[in-house]
């Protein structure tokens, strides 16, 4: 594997904003210098593997160069897809430069849905994929000839996979029957150490027989105060020892284990890409009973969804199911129904002013009004710590491509130029500081880089 393009893309204070052009240089180069030639992991050194919501994004960048390497990143990706339809979390490289890696997981040993290979961890992610197809489908169908052909041969092949994805979480991950969709470790939601699920990790208690391990992240991150705390990375890994032991059977982790949240955001993108590959069957001839499923599903979560709303701020809120108490914590999460719609004309408004108003993108401390992960105004705002306060250029994406879908264009193109200005320093940096703009976590992040490709070729 290549290292990637650090040093070049290394933060410099007085660096000039880069324009577009550089920018997308910029990022394309990010994209090749992780690609180990079937993967782009999700970055140089921090994250030497593929991970699942990652390469859906890094595919939505990839499309805009090069269609047959956005339909290999599918395949890859599917290729560790388990058995019973659900897409892993990770799909490992043979690097070694991250834990836990799959000596930990040993899911292929213990899983009994696992592949053979390659080796993947046993837990998921946000189900983004298929608006990843969606974009690529679109990209082919634009460039015609050899493009089209290759993009609509993976239509054909990906969407069932799809429709297995999607179908497993709606049967093994609605434990009440809502359409709100379960996480059972806080890393499915991908917003790991987000202030929503601190309360749930509380009652998490790590067992004395925890296996002792050793973290390799801060060798990556300088500043630790950017990454979770050992207490954190300790109830990751009880969580992972619990789902080690009962098998890696979802019904059994559901029933019995120490972590179980509805999480509106997974639930938002899960109705949301129903609807997305419900479109895509419908173009392509597929079977009216899936679609018809796929719809079904993306109603009841979008229901689900505007359901959570807090009475007193609109925003939506995740159900913590083994302490049967809604999460009323603030986060960017609470702006989940407008991924996925479902909202009354004026609720949504109210959302879309809440999201433009003083404790959001419009706060007067912000360096760029880009998505923060937790207002600045909460009281646990900690604007450089991971997913507790910093810009996720990537969050921004997705809220800005749903929105725009949605019909609210003005907002989504506020947050994708204010985005862009944040990353024109050409870090393509995994998260930003609100205040400051200055670029934290790892650099040269592939997600971050695709997306912004997106942005500068599609608007
Ligand atoms: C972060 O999560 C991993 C664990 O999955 C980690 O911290 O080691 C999160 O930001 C997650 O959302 C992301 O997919 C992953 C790779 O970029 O890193």
């Amino acid at each position: 594997m290549t290292t990637g393009p650090v040093g070049l893309f290394a933060p410099q204070p007085q660096r000039p904003r880069l324009g577009a052009v550089a920018l997308a240089s910029g990022a394309a180069w990010v994209l090749a210098g992780n690609d180990t030639g079937s993967m782009v992991t999700a970055s140089p050194r921090l994250y030497p593997h593929m991970w699942s919501w990652d390469a859906a994004f890094i595919m939505v960048g990839l499309a805009q160069l090069d269609v047959h390497r956005a339909a290999r990143e599918m395949e890859t990706l599917l290729g560790g897809q388990w058995a019973d339809g659900m897409i892993p979390h990770i799909v490992f490289s043979d690097e070694t430069g991250y834990f836990p890696g799959p000596e930990r997981w040993e899911t292929a040993l213990l899983g009994e849905h696992a592949p053979a290979a390659p080796h993947t961890s046993g837990i998921c992610q946000p189900p983004v994929h298929a608006v990843a197809l969606r974009k690529i489908v679109d990209a082919g169908r634009r460039r015609s000839g050899a493009d089209q052909r290759r993009a609509e041969a993976l239509l054909e092949w990906a969407w069932p996979r799809l429709f297995a994805w999607q179908r497993w979480l709606a049967t093994r991950r609605d434990p009440l029957g809502t359409g709100l969709i379960a996480v059972t470790h806080g890393w499915e939601s991908g917003m790991d150490n987000s202030p929503r699920w601190d309360s749930a990790y509380a009652a998490v208690r790590p067992g004395p027989d925890l296996p002792p391990y050793t973290r390799k992240d801060l060798d990556e991150v300088g500043d630790e105060g950017e990454r979770p705390s050992d207490a954190e990375y300790d109830r990751y890994l009880w969580l992972i020892e619990e789902m080690r032991r009962a098998g890696y059977r979802s019904d059994e982790i559901v029933r019995s284990g120490s972590f179980l949240v509805g999480d509106v955001f997974m639930s938002a993108v899960f109705a949301l890409s129903c609807d997305v590959l419900a479109e895509l069957g419908e173009e392509s001839g597929r079977s009216g009973e899936q679609v018809a499923l796929l719809r079904d599903w993306a109603a009841r979560s979008r229901a689900a969804v505007a359901a959570t709303r807090d009475p007193v701020t609109g925003l939506a809120r995740d159900f913590d199911v083994r302490a049967g108490e809604w999460i009323a914590t603030p986060s960017v999460a609470g702006f989940s129904p407008l991924l996925c719609g479902g909202l009354e004309p004026d609720a949504r408004a109210a959302l879309v002013a809440t999201l433009e108003g003083p404790d959001w993108t419009g706060h007067p401390d912000l360096a760029t009004g880009s998505l923060p992960t937790v207002s600045p105004s909460s009281p646990g705002f900690l604007p450089k710590q991971y997913w507790r306060g910093p810009q996720w250029p990537v969050i921004s994406w997705l809220f800005s491509w749903a929105m725009r879908r949605g019909g609210m264009d003005d907002t989504a193109a506020g947050i994708r130029a204010e985005t862009l200005r944040l990353v024109s320093d050409g870090t393509f940096a995994e998260y930003y500081h609100p205040l400051t703009g200055a670029p934290l976590g790892s650099l040269s992040q592939s997600w971050t880089a695709a997306v912004v490709l997106d942005w500068l070729y599609e608007g």
